[in-house]
C-alpha cells in the first residue's frame, strides 16, 4: 500500500520533481540568453548560433569528484556562441526545480587562449572560484543552506545572481556553476555547467593573470577524493551540533576584488524579476 500511495504522490507533483536538474538560462541585465536544454534533441540544439552553454546530456549529477567530465558536465561539447558581458557585471543563472537543499554553491572563471574557449582541453583547464555559498546558518542537518534558500517547489524559476571581477582583462572566458547535493550520506552529487563568455574589460590581460596558483584549480582534481566536504554525512551522530561547513576548492582569492559576504547575504529569490 505505502509504495502505490508513495508513486501516486510524487506522479502528482509538477514535471521534473522527480528528477535531478540543471543550469537551464542566464540573464544579464534583461537579456536572456538559452543554455543547452537536455530534454529536447540534441540536433535543434548543437551548432545553433544560440547556444552559448557547453552542452549536458542529462539532469542526473556526477557521483564522483574524480568524473572526467567534472569541469562542464558530460560531454561539455563546447557551443558555437558566447555571452557578452563587462567586467564588473552580474551574470544570473537560471534554474527550473532546483529541489535538493544541502550542499555548497560556487561559481568558477578559466581564462581561454585567445583563439576562444574551443580548443581548450577541459581537463586542463585552470579555475579560479569567483562566488560561493554553502551553509548559512544552524547545523548542518537541520541549518539553512543557500543552496536550501534557492531550491523553489513552485515552477518559478530559481535565479543565482554573481558578479564578475571588475578588473578582469578582456577576453574569452569559460564560466562553471557547480552545485553540489549533500542529502545522502557519503554519496555527492555534482551538477556542474558551462558557459562561453565574451568579457569586455581592461585591455590585456587583468586580474586574472595575477591569481596565485594555489587558487587555481582543475577539474577532475580540484577536490580530493577524500575531501572531508565533499565526502560527508551529514545526518551522522558525530554531526549532530556542527554548525560550520568548509566549502570546497579552497578560498576564493582576495585580490579579485569581490565583495563575498554581501552576496552570501543575499537571498536567491526575489532579486530580479524574471520574464518566462
Ligand atoms: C530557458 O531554458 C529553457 C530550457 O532550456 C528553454 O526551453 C527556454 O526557452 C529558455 N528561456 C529563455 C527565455 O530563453
Ligand atoms: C587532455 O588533457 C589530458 C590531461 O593532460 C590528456 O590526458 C588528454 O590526452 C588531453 N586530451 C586531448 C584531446 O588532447
Ligand atoms: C550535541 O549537543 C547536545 C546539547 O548540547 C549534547 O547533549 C550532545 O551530547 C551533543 N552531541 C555531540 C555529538 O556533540
Ligand atoms: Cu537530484
Amino acid at each position: 500500500m505505502v509504495p502505490v500511495l508513495l508513486a501516486a504522490f510524487l506522479a502528482a507533483l509538477p514535471g521534473p520533481a522527480m528528477a535531478h536538474g540543471g543550469l537551464s538560462n542566464y540573464t544579464v541585465g534583461e537579456t536572456w540568453y538559452r543554455g543547452y536544454d537536455p530534454s529536447t534533441p540534441e540536433e535543434d540544439q548543437v551548432n545553433q548560433p544560440w547556444l552559448i552553454q557547453r552542452q549536458w546530456s542529462t539532469i542526473d549529477p556526477l557521483f564522483t569528484p574524480l568524473s572526467p567530465f567534472m569541469a562542464c558536465n558530460d560531454p561539455g561539447t563546447p557551443p558555437p556562441s558566447s555571452i557578452p558581458i563587462p567586467a564588473g557585471e552580474t551574470i544570473t543563472a537560471v534554474y527550473y526545480y532546483w529541489l535538493h537543499p544541502v550542499g555548497p554553491m560556487t561559481v568558477w572563471l578559466s581564462r581561454c587562449p585567445d583563439d576562444g574557449c574551443n580548443s581548450v582541453n577541459l581537463t586542463e583547464a585552470k579555475w579560479f572560484k569567483i562566488w560561493e555559498a554553502g551553509l548559512l546558518e544552524g547545523t548542518l542537518e537541520r541549518g539553512t543552506w543557500y543552496q536550501k534558500s534557492f531550491q523553489r517547489w513552485d515552477g518559478e524559476p530559481g535565479l543565482w545572481p554573481a558578479k564578475l571581477p571588475e578588473a578582469l582583462g578582456s577576453g574569452r572566458y569559460m564560466i562553471r556553476h557547480e552545485i553540489l547535493s549533500l542529502h545522502v550520506g557519503y554519496r555527492p552529487q555534482f551538477y556542474p555547467e558551462c558557459a562561453h563568455l565574451e568579457v569586455k574589460g581592461v585591455e590585456g590581460k587583468g586580474v586574472e593573470a595575477e591569481v596565485p596558483a594555489e587558487y587555481l584549480r582543475v577539474f577532475p582534481g580540484g577536490y580530493e577524493q577524500d575531501d572531508a566536504s565533499v565526502f560527508i554525512d551529514i545526518y551522522s551522530e558525530e554531526n549532530v551540533n556542527t554548525t560550520t561547513y568548509v566549502i570546497p576548492g579552497g578560498p576564493i582569492w582576495e585580490g579579485l576584488g569581490l565583495h563575498v559576504l554581501d552576496e552570501k547575504a543575499g537571498t536567491a529569490k526575489g532579486e530580479y524579476s524574471v520574464e518566462r
